[in-house]
């Protein structure tokens, strides 16, 4: 028996429950099922008008409800019950079904579902998709990674209900096989970590340094939000400044616990960036800043700990120091997206994966969390030249951060000369400089491991590996 169903969701939480609202909105007819079916019978209570639903209580009814070749997607919580639900659906399928799993899962785990399910003749998409609750139910950016054919024919569907860019194009693209779609989603919430982290580190200067209250930080960041820093982060900084705590009638961001909290795919865009070798070094430092922020015990052991003392800044030296902030925070936001696109370009290289980075700028600039009308200009940085080995050699962006460094250093000097911590700042201003640098001490640190552990070293002035004799005349040997 065949359905009818164009497409089906299962697990109906937040984010299930607008995908499939979403869907059934723009005209496909959507089986909808929860493995507790009140949320199912809720959903249709509640939306049942927005479009054609087809309710089912049971996995058999609704893998019946399906139309051929079945297209089922998966937002259950990321893990186990991916894999269980997997499990109870996949001797329902036959051959040439489609499984898509739109939920956060770590791209290794794509990996072994995709080939799992391959071996059955079933088609496993897995596709970050990126949005929060509302860019699931008006357009979210979406991800998909899995087999051409399988995305070629979801590919309509995903462009309907996906965010628009600017210029029309639908946010989500076959992003490559099996995990590439969720490896870019993971390196997408890594830049979001440190495009967090680098937004926190503006305001707390403002704050600290510049002595701005809350609201004329809204201010700052709303005048920011008009010009190149243009993002649905600044834009939501600026409310957030602005809000006022209805209970007290301080400033809300005063009375919030200053604990940053995490879900885990920072802390994996950080361990897989280590095991590929790729420096990400500002998307470590916000995962890091997050961690540090939750010892609460550790910080209350070192509140006695002696700092500098604060110097004011007069009002126009303040106003000063607000347009240099904006500078170290665009110039450390170029660094923040020239390390993740880099470890895209390496995650895709050591899988085979064959990852357009532009194709990737395009799908981030609308509806996904760092959506920004800077990422159409990485866009047309990586279509100009797709084998581009880093952002900061595209003419553009290294013009601008070249003009933005005088700021961006006295920025990050005065954040230390005050003792307010700029993780973010400071560790993009180290890469930028240790890119560039004619000679890396990296040297010495040849010259020691091979001191102690005979590791040899490469001469600057001719081929080949040596050593010294340390321990001995200290003559040079050639070791291959
Ligand atoms: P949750 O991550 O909170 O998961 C709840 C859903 O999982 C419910 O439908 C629940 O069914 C189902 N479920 C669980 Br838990 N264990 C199950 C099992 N063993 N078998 C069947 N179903 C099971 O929902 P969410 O916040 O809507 O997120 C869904 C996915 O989307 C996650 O992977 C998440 O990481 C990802 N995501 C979330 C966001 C966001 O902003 N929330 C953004 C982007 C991606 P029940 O109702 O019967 O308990």
């Amino acid at each position: 028996m065949t359905g009818t169903a164009q497409i089906g969701v299962t697990g109906l939480a937040v984010m299930g429950r607008n995908l499939a609202r979403n869907f059934a909105r723009n005209g496909f007819t959507v089986a909808v099922h929860n493995r507790t079916t009140a949320r199912t019978d809720e959903l249709v209570k509640e939306f049942g008008d927005e479009g054609a639903f087809v309710p089912a209580r049971t996995p058999e009814e609704f893998v019946a409800a399906l139309e051929r070749p079945r297209r089922l997607v998966v937002m259950v919580k990321a893990g186990d019950p991916t894999d269980a639900v997997i499990k109870e659906f996949a001797p329902l399928l036959d051959e040439g079904d489609v499984v898509i799993d739109g939920g956060n899962a770590h791209f290794e785990d794509t990996r072994r579902r995709e080939r799992e399910l391959r071996e059955r003749g079933i088609h496993f998409v897995g596709a970050g998709i990126s949005g929060g609750e509302e860019g699931a139910l008006n357009g979210p950016s979406i991800m998909p990674g899995g087999s051409t054919e399988s995305c070629a024919t979801l590919g309509p569907m995903l462009e309907k209900i996906a965010a628009r860019a600017e210029d029309g194009t639908p946010c989500t693209t076959h992003i490559g096989p099996d995990g590439a779609g969720h490896f870019v989603k993971m390196v997408h919430n890594g830049i979001e970590y440190a495009d967090m982290q680098l937004i926190a580190e503006a305001y707390d200067l403002l704050r600290a340094v510049a002595g701005y209250s809350s609201a004329q930080i809204a201010e700052v960041f709303r005048t920011w939000n008009t010009g190149r820093l243009d993002s649905y982060l600044i834009e939501i900084t600026a409310d957030v400044l602005a809000h006022t705590d209805e209970a007290t009638g301080r400033p809300f961001v005063d009375i919030v616990q200053d604990r940053a909290e995490q879900k885990g795919t920072g802390r994996w865009t950080v361990q897989i960036a280590l095991d590929l070798g790729v420096p990400v070094s500002g998307i470590a430092e916000a995962v890091f800043a997050r961690s540090l922020s939750g010892h609460a015990d550790l910080r209350e052991a070192a509140r006695g700990l002696t700092g500098p003392t604060a110097v004011p800044l007069s009002g126009p030296e303040a106003a000063a120091f607000a347009d240099r902030v904006e500078q170290a925070l665009y110039a450390s936001k170029i660094v923040s997206y020239t390390q993740g696109f880099h470890q895209i370009r390496a995650g895709s290289e050591a899988y085979g994966w064959g990852i357009g980075l532009g194709a990737v700028a395009a799908v981030w600039r609308a509806g996904c969390i760092i959506r920004a009308a800077f990422l159409d200009r990485i866009r047309s940085a990586y279509d100009a030249r797709p084998e581009l080995l880093s952002l900061l050699s595209d003419e553009p962006f290294a013009q601008e951060i070249g003009a933005a460094q005088d700021d961006w250093r006295t920025v990050v000097a005065e954040a230390v000369r005050q003792g307010v911590p700029t993780p973010g700042f400071a560790a993009a201003l180290s890469y930028y400089d240790g890119l560039r640098a004619d000679r890396l001490p990296a040297a010495l640190t040849q010259g020691q491991r091979d001191f102690f552990g005979a590791h040899t070293y490469r001469r600057t002035d001719r081929e080949g590996s040596f050593h010294t004799l340390w321990g001995g005349d200290r003559s040079e040997v050639s070791t291959g």
